[in-house]
């Protein structure tokens, strides 16, 4: 069997079983842009519930960050546990994924995946995508991040993981001023290295804190392509 057949299989699997709840894709679905970044380099892209995992998946793959129906309205997006873009190092643990379906509650079924998810995907690096709108919110956000990420999916250190991206999101609500921007990204920054100062193991990592926007009321998306293609600049070896 050829490995494009396990992958495509596998694609197949996360969509008959989970719908749109799990976004599985391979960089063929991405525009060339992305396909092109991402090839033989899965990622996961996470986040709080509503931070923006759909939208960001949708604008790897459309080049905007939404769905129009055929009437012209914008699609409401589905709730997201977690996206992934994957390649043939994917082993997919059918049984512990239904299991997670069967037994764990909706509300805690969006960090339970994503151990499983790290298992079974590889992934080279992990875009985790904050809302930033509250500036209080931000330090907590990221010792979230670290906690739910690192701790939980990566128990014995980084594995295979080069880079670990935070995406600030909602910009257009914050980043007014170069110096609301600099501070939003400061407070981001200076959380997720006392993190990691506590976690030595994880020293080694590529990090970065992005300004991020994916409104749908934009017609343009320069901050997150930047903050994309930077991210896709740390996961080469
Ligand atoms: N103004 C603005 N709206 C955004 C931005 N990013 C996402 N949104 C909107 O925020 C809402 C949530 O985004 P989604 O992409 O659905 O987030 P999600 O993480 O997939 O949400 P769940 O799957 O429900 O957990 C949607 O209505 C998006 O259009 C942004 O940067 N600015
Ligand atoms: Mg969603």
């Amino acid at each position: 069997m050829s490995t494009a057949a396990i992958l495509g299989q596998a694609i197949a699997w996360f969509l008959k079983s989970f719908g749109k709840d799990l976004v599985v894709i391979s960089k063929d679905f991405l525009e060339h842009q992305w396909a092109r970044v991402f090839v033989n380099r899965p990622v996961l892209f996470l986040g709080p519930k509503q931070a923006g995992k759909s939208s960001l998946i949708t604008y790897l793959r459309k080049g905007k960050p939404f769905e129009v129906d055929k009437n012209g309205a914008v699609r409401t997006p589905d709730p997201t546990l977690a996206a992934a873009v994957i390649d043939e190092r994917v082993s997919v643990q059918h049984n512990k994924w239904l299991q997670i379906k069967q037994d764990i509650p909706g509300d805690q079924m969006l960090r339970a995946t994503w151990a499983l998810a790290v298992a079974d995907f590889h992934p080279l690096g992990i875009g985790y995508i904050i809302d930033a709108r509250d500036q209080s919110k931000i330090a907590g956000q990221v010792q979230e991040a670290c906690r739910d990420v690192l701790d939980t999916c990566y128990p014995e250190g980084p594995r295979e993981l080069r880079a670990l991206h935070l995406f600030l999101s909602f910009s257009d609500f914050w980043a007014h001023s170069p110096i609301a921007t600099r501070l939003h990204q400061k407070i981001a920054r200076d959380a997720l290295e006392e993190e990691l100062l506590t976690r030595p193991v994880f020293a080694g990592l590529r990090t970065d804190v992005a300004v991020f926007n994916l409104s749908p009321h934009a017609s343009d998306w320069p901050d997150a392509r930047r903050a994309l293609e930077r991210f896709g600049t740390d996961l080469s070896a």
